[in-house]
């Protein structure tokens, strides 16, 4: 395979090789499994392939404990679910196209829809850690877009109504929020929660708005999914820790699990 430089051509090799490897010639619906959520992972059927992200072009090591570098093909009733059991972020320094390459495989692999899984901060002290919040916009703080050349994508309804107006369906006690992505890798400041509160925002982290971005230029359905793994900043006078993000993830498993299970057959 030859070496390339255009994100779209690199997202098309990796689909031709994850259709070698898995056995998989198409995938219908893709997820990605954010901080909290790999423990949900065996809700959503039979794994019929597992490859290492390395394995396919454009896919570099996963760098954050607890997230695993593997992309697992699933078979899901008629469908055949696309796995990334983690991500590349923006704080890794390796690029936007690297944090969107995912999503391009996906859609480049076939898939009509993609569930953006992440664990976050939470602004509303009612969200206690562990609980699910449906995305319903986002707010891009990282100052980049994932497209490029003049072209103005559209991003009203970019997390689809009709894909939360299901999971509300499934289960009528989600919350809904607007997701603020920070570039991280640390976390924000007290006064920069103030921030996020003062433009709208109730749910923090360090992905999903530019593989949203990228998904809708994609032409893919976008489902968001945040998991409240602890309170944002100065919210409650406690300091932010990496394993209550672990914790609460594992703690929250078997609802996530039963979530996705039952909605990702519907999408
Ligand atoms: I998990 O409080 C998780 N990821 N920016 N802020 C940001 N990212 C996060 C947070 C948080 N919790």
């Amino acid at each position: 395979m030859s070496e390339t430089t255009d994100p779209y051509q690199l997202a098309d090799d990796a689909a031709a090789r994850l259709a070698e490897l898995t056995g998989v010639e198409r995938h219908d619906v893709a997820l990605v499994l954010g901080s909290g959520w790999l423990p949900a992972v065996d809700a959503l059927g039979r794994a019929t392939a597992e490859i290492d992200t390395t394995d396919l072009p454009g896919f570099s090591a996963a760098a954050v404990a607890g997230h695993s570098g593997k992309i697992r093909s699933i078979r899901a009733g008629e469908k055949n679910l696309l796995v990334f059991l983690s991500r590349t972020h923006y704080y890794e320094g390796r690029g936007v196209d690297a944090v969107v390459h995912g999503v391009r495989t996906a859609s480049a692999a076939g898939c009509r829809a993609v569930v953006l899984t992440n664990g976050c901060g939470g602004l509303k002290d009612t969200w206690s850690p562990g609980t699910p919040v449906l995305i319903s916009d986002h707010i891009n703080l990282t100052g980049r877009s994932p497209i490029r050349g003049a072209r103005f994508i559209d991003l009203t309804d970019l997390y689809s109504p009709r894909l939360r107006a299901m999971c509300r369906e499934v289960d009528p006690t989600l919350d809904e929020g607007v997701y603020v992505q920070f570039p991280g890798p640390h976390y924000e400041t007290p006064a920069e929660i103030g921030m996020v509160r003062a433009i709208g925002g109730h749910l923090v982290g360090m992905s999903t708005t530019l593989e949203a971005i990228a998904a809708r230029e994609a032409g893919l359905e976008v489902l968001g999914i945040s998991l409240v793994t602890n309170l944002a900043a100065g919210i409650s006078g406690e300091p932010l820790d990496h394993q209550e993000v672990l914790d609460a993830g594992r703690a929250a498993a078997s609802r996530m699990g039963d979530l996705l299970g039952r909605i990702v057959p519907l999408i």
